[in-house]
């Protein structure tokens, strides 16, 4: 909590990272402090898509267009890593959206008798 010349604070490396804080005045000294404001973003989530050795790969390649807006060769592209690797990210989203996709292909996979399973995890 220092009192600083306009000079000063221009020349201390720390200012923009100061300057994103509001000034604020204590009512009985006077002394300005500063104060973070609380613009913390939401966490990310990752969703994936584990292999098996079942689901149809055209089956997959449907929910990669269907539940995360991929066209055919992107979808095509990620079912392949999927299938050779184990699993991929098959999208980032707030944890909301991330429930809501893992829900919708879950449901979807298990309406057609097919083991696909697919998951979240943090950022
Ligand atoms: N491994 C499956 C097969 O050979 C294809 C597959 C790909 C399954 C991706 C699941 O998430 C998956 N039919």
């Amino acid at each position: 909590m220092q009192i600083q010349t306009p000079g000063a604070c221009l020349l201390n490396p720390l200012f923009h990272m100061m300057s994103d804080k509001t000034d604020q005045t204590d009512g009985e000294s006077g002394v300005v402090t500063k104060t973070k404001p609380k613009t913390k973003r939401p966490p990310l989530y990752k969703v994936m898509l584990l292999n098996d050795d079942f689901t149809p790969m055209e089956f997959v390649v449907h929910v990669l267009e269907r539940f995360f807006g991929l066209n055919h060769a992107q979808a095509f592209e990620i079912m392949l890593t999927v299938h050779k690797k184990g699993l991929a990210v098959v999208g980032v989203f707030s944890y909301e959206i991330a429930e809501t996709k893992v829900s919708q292909v879950m449901d979807f996979a298990r309406r057609h008798q097919h083991p696909l399973q697919c998951t979240m995890e943090k950022e």
